[in-house]
């Protein structure tokens, strides 16, 4: 069998160290991922074995986190192209070449529209709320920002990984004026807040969000004080199978994130649970703001009947991802 290039183990090691994190930069690197494995083919140049290939290199890509749709689903975009392309093995390997460079594009061109789509929802003078890092969201912000908009922005620390460290970094250089806080304080500073924006992992049929856990208290607590909450999302963040009923699997990372080595060794047998995302209900959403426009959460399987019609594709690779870990929780 085919050795995998180091290249393509790298990408797919390092997106499940979360070295590269975020939805989006997951499905850029899975499609990334996908052209490497297609340029560094050194096995027979038949383009049977070329496609074996390409499917095990799938699936071995998605099966590194199982929550973000958007890593299958960039993995089915090429795939798609490959399973339907006839022609020699140098032009499977140019299709999947050409297929994932459209993905990459697409991408950065949505998260930029959506920046301004969303820029525009917020006002002069506004305090922002946002959880954990999202490109999306952050994206949101700058764009607000260099319309002029003199905004504030909360933004939560984000334990345990502390995400919420790269947030403010790129908001403090964008020159937004932010303030991180722990997210236990989320409510307490709710009564200062006018909007959450946050980004997303994944947006069920039914408009549910899955995204980074401490989510679903942030929609919580905007819901009591009546703040509006906004979700920033690529329309490859909606999840094709959750039409047909799979659920989504909520990764569950190592106890050593939550608490350290050293402190588990010393309580042995204590319990931690490390759920990586969480389920906000669409009832707590306001709006999606994907780079189609602004859509409530009700629409959800309109888009994606839009987009994707029946993905089987896409049904298969989430039940491959579901398969990697079962031990985890299902929404
Ligand atoms: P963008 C992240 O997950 C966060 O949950 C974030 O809200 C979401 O991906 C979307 O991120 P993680 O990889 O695609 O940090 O908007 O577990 O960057």
């Amino acid at each position: 069998m085919t050795q995998l290039p180091p290249e393509v183990v790298r990408i797919a090691e390092d997106i499940k160290e979360m070295r590269i994190r975020g939805a989006g930069r997951i499905a850029r690197a899975g499609a990334e991922a996908l052209k490497l494995a297609a340029q560094k083919y050194r096995g027979s140049p038949s383009p049977e074995d070329f496609r074996r290939y390409m499917e095990r290199v799938a699936h071995y890509v998605v099966s590194t986190r199982p929550t973000a749709v958007s890593l299958p689903n960039a993995v089915s975009f090429v795939m798609k192209r490959l399973r339907e392309a006839e022609g020699s093995f140098r032009e499977l390997v140019a299709t999947v070449v050409a297929a994932a460079d459209e993905f990459i594009e697409t991408s950065l061109r949505a998260v930029e529209t959506i920046g301004r789509i969303g820029a525009r929802m917020i006002k002069d003078g506004e305090t922002i709320l946002t959880h954990c890092h999202s490109t999306a969201a952050v994206s949101v912000l700058v764009a607000a920002r260099k319309m002029g908009k003199e905004i504030k922005v909360y933004t939560t620390e984000t334990r345990p990984k502390f995400q919420g460290r790269i947030t403010y970094r790129q908001l403090a250089e964008a020159g937004v004026n932010a303030t991180q806080i722990p997210d236990s304080a989320v409510r307490s500073v709710m009564k200062r807040v006018d909007k959450v924006v946050v980004g997303a992992d994944t947006i069920t049929s039914d408009g549910a969000l899955i995204n980074k856990v401490g989510t679903s208290q942030v929609a919580l607590a905007a819901h009591e004080a009546r703040v509006r909450l906004f979700v920033a999302a690529e329309t490859y963040k909606f999840s094709p199978a959750s039409v047909h009923g799979v659920p989504v699997l909520i990764e569950e990372r190592p106890p050593e994130e939550v608490a350290p080595r050293k402190w588990l060794e010393r309580n042995p047998g204590v319990k931690v649970r490390n759920p990586a995302f969480d389920v906000t209900p669409p009832e707590y959403i306001d709006a999606i703001i994907t780079e189609l426009g602004v859509i409530p959460p009700k629409a959800a399987a309109m888009v994606l009947r839009e987009l994707f019609g029946y993905s089987a594709e896409a049904e298969k690779l989430v039940l491959v991802a579901v398969e990697h870990d079962e031990a985890g929780v299902y929404y």
